[in-house]
Formats: structure tokens, sequence, C-alpha cells
């Protein structure tokens, strides 16, 4: 009882904006602790695509825009599992320190090797806290266009997925199925050759898979300040697309559903009875 208290004591301290406890607060969802906030996801951004095509750069000069027109970002910078993931993760937070202009910017960085079961228990509540601390939008970054990255950017209620002018990136991602979960595909770097084919591949693509597309599909540059408020104006208007909103909740079932199955305290017995034949597949189900 003491421990819940003084807890609402800190995620008030972290709503009037005291930003070392909403980042102890953070720490604490991270370890597995069980706050107790208030369900309040406003406006949360999933952003991915392929390492490199500037998404990091891309969200900084948004942010920039977004803090002139008087919003609060905070930024959840989700890192892959990769050896070579602590280099970039603080390249990326050098590249986006200048738009870290105090009071309205609020950045994190979370490794996902440190969760093998995935981010899922805690990702929801860290946007539930963001969001009633008063951060008016929150934003995801995740590398890549796996499996994971869009079980990670599911838990947002928008999805933007970055390409660039280079067309063997989002090959993969068609695979992963991220551009059917995406209501925003930019084609960052269109200060280079090549953005143009890619971003008309891109909508034959989109019209080749889906019946009604409704998808937004724009380039930007990130270094030359092009198509940023064009594509802000887009986010902030999305209207959410009921399919793609299905699907999202799909994957945040598939992932909430993962996290009872590899938490079971009897998992360990149920692998060992799968492995000595004592029970079937059909039975471990049964038990879990
Ligand atoms: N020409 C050009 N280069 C850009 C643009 N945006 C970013 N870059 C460059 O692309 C490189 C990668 O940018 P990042 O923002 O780190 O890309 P990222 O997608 O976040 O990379 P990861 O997080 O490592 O996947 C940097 O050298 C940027 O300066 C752009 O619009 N045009
Ligand atoms: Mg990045």
């Amino acid at each position: 009882m003491e421990m819940v208290l003084s807890f609402e004591k800190n995620i008030s301290l972290a709503k009037q904006g005291n930003r070392r406890e909403l980042a102890r607060l953070l720490t604490l969802i991270e370890s597995g602790e069980k706050l107790n906030i208030e369900e309040s996801k406003s406006w949360v951004l999933g952003v991915t695509g392929p390492p490199g095509v500037g998404k990091s750069t891309l969200i900084g000069v948004m942010i920039e825009e977004w803090v002139r027109r008087g919003e609060k970002i905070a930024v959840l910078a989700i890192d892959p599992s990769s050896p070579k993931s602590g280099g970039a993760l603080l390249g990326d937070r050098m590249r986006m320190a200048s738009a870290d202009n105090g009071e309205s910017v609020f950045i994190r960085s979370l490794a996902t090797r440190n969760h093998p079961g995935g981010l899922m228990p805690f990702l929801d509540s860290m946007i539930d806290l963001l969001s009633y601390c008063g951060w008016t939008k929150i934003i995801i970054e995740t590398v890549g266009s796996g499996q994971s990255e869009i079980r990670i950017v599911a838990f947002a209620n928008r999805i933007m997925l970055v390409d660039g002018p280079d067309r063997g990136d989002i090959i993969q991602a068609e695979k992963a199925g991220i551009i059917e979960l995406a209501d925003a595909i930019v084609i960052n770097k269109s200060d280079l050759p090549n953005a143009d084919n890619a971003t008309n591949s891109i909508r034959k693509s989109l019209e080749y898979s889906n019946k009604n597309n409704d998808t937004v599909v724009m380039q930007t540059s990130s270094i030359n300040n092009d198509g940023i408020t064009e594509l802000i104006e887009e986010l902030d208007n999305l209207r959410v697309n009921k399919e793609r909103n299905i699907l999202r909740i799909k994957e945040r079932l598939i992932s909430a559903w993962d996290h009872k199955l590899l938490s079971n305290p009897s998992l360990d017995e149920i692998l060992l009875d799968l492995q000595s034949g004592a029970i079937n597949l059909d039975e471990a189900l049964e038990n879990i």
C-alpha cells in the first residue's frame, strides 16, 4: 500500500514536469514494476524502416516543427538486439540532440536485448505514463521491418514506414507485411536520385495489393527540410483506418499471447515433457 502511494507521488511529480522522476518511473516500468497509471493514450506514432534511411534525422526535424507548434514530444528509441546497436544509439541521440530543447522534448532509449520475451509487458505502460504526463506526441522509433519491429510499432496508433531511394530494402518490408500496416510511407532522401522511381514503385505495389487504399505516400528530404510540414499535416490529420487498426490490434494480441506463454511458471517443465514425449503440443497448449 505504501509503495503504491509513493509511486502516486512520483507520478504526480512527473506530470508536473519533473523529468528525473519521469525517467525513474520509466526505469521502474522497464524492470517489471506495475504502476497504477490511468490509461490515456494520446497520439502515438510508430516509425520503422531499413537501417540508415534517415529515420532519426527525419524525426529530429519533425520534432523541431512540432515544438514550434507548441507540442511536447517524447521519443522511445528502440534499438535492435545487434551488438552494434550501442554505438548507433549514441549516434541517434546526438543527431536528435539539436532538437532536444529542454522542456518540450524527452528522449528515452530502450534495449530489446534486455528483454528476451519482448517489449510488450511494459511498452504499453510507458506510453500510458508519457501520455498521462502531458507529452502530446509520442514517437516510437525502431530499426528494420521484421516481425519484431512490427510487433513494436503495433503499439502505436499510427505507423510511418520510412524508406530511402534504394528499392532493395522495401521489398523486405513487403515480405514482412509492414506495408499493410503503415498509414504513411515516406521516401526520405528525396534530394538523391531515384527517389521518384522508389516512390512510384511503392505506389504501384500499393495499387496491386490493397483494395481501397488510403495509405499516404510522400517524399521528404530531412537534410533540406523538404516536405516536412506537409508530412506533419498528413500525420496530424490521419484518419484511423479500421482494417489497419485491426491488424495492429492483432499484433498486440500476439505479443500479449507470447508474453503469457513465455512467462508461464511451468514453461520449463512443459518443455521437458515435450522433449521426452510425455505430452504432445496440443496437451502442452492445454496445460498452459
Ligand atoms: N541525402 C540525404 N541524407 C540524409 C537525409 N536524411 C538523413 N540522411 C543521412 O543518412 C544517414 C543516416 O541517417 P539516420 O537519421 O541516422 O538514419 P536512421 O534511419 O535513423 O538510421 P538507423 O537508426 O541506424 O537505422 C546520415 O548520414 C544522415 O545525415 C536526407 O534527407 N538526404
Ligand atoms: Mg535511427
